[in-house]
């Protein structure tokens, strides 16, 4: 029998493969998709080099038939981590490219509909009697901001699953948690935003002392996995101390 197996979305970089390194210290075997190959399996190789199980699947989300044969080519699944997501420009609803909320809502809500899905009777079934979904959702899913527009519907999207999943599988050894980070600052989510544009990426921590890191966030998610079953942590809003709200930041000059 293998270990408890925990499926990561997004573990390229980030968020994801930030938790993807606590979830294997705490004992999981990890299954790391992402679209970059070459990422998933130099991670996959670190953390097998520090005695840990893991392997990478490359895998794109939005792919529904690429994601049914991944959870075909799976043995196991206790855990799986909705991560990958993503924002595309800060366009008003008067002036964004539908194309942007098309892709958008594309990898934030159908990416989890098609990964959840996918692996829903392996979770329902697993071994351990005990399977979690964790949906990583965004303080953009709880609250709009002028500019947030495709992404903020998008991430409300993602919230409206989670709650309406965690209602439809009551009764089952499943349990269905969401993170809501506010402002993390990573490698990449504000650059993919603005396109490459490190400047106006930067712009977006400007003055914020301490931002999260994906080590913050990951050490939320790991926290609320790993509580014992009957524990179901429904939605946990993490922010820096430096961010009241989407719009309420403290920057210092
Ligand atoms: C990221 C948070 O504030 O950029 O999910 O929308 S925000």
């Amino acid at each position: 029998m293998t270990n408890r197996t925990a499926v990561i979305s997004g573990a390229s970089s980030g968020i994801g493969a930030a938790t993807a390194r606590q979830l294997a210290e705490a004992g999981y075997r990890v299954v790391l998709t992402a679209r970059r190959r070459d990422r998933i399996d130099a991670l996959a190789e670190e953390l097998t080099g520090a005695g840990h199980e893991a392997v990478a699947a490359p895998l794109d989300v939005t792919d529904r038939a690429a994601v049914d044969a991944f959870a075909a080519g799976l043995d196991r699944c206790d855990v799986l981590i909705n991560n990958a997501g993503g924002a595309l420009g800060t366009d008003p609803v008067a002036t964004a490219d539908p194309a942007d909320w098309r892709t958008m809502y594309e990898v934030n809500v159908l990416g989890v509909l098609h990964l959840t899905q996918a692996l829903l009777p392996a979770l329902t079934g697993s071994p351990s009697g005990d399977g979690t979904v964790v949906v990583v959702s965004s303080t953009a899913g709880h609250a709009t901001y002028e500019g947030g527009g495709g992404y903020v519907a998008a991430k409300h999207g993602a919230h409206v699953l989670a709650e309406t999943l965690r209602l439809e599988l009551c009764g089952k050894p499943v349990r269905v948690i969401e993170i809501a980070p506010g402002m993390v600052k990573t490698d990449e989510f504000a650059l993919t935003r603005f396109r490459g544009d490190a400047e106006r990426a930067a712009k977006v921590y400007e003055g914020v002392a301490e931002p999260l890191t994906a080590e913050d966030v990951a050490d939320t998610i790991a926290w609320t996995v790993t509580r014992p079953p009957h524990v179901n942590v429904d939605l946990l809003v993490v922010r820096p101390r430096a961010q009241a709200s989407n719009s309420k930041v403290h920057r210092e000059r």
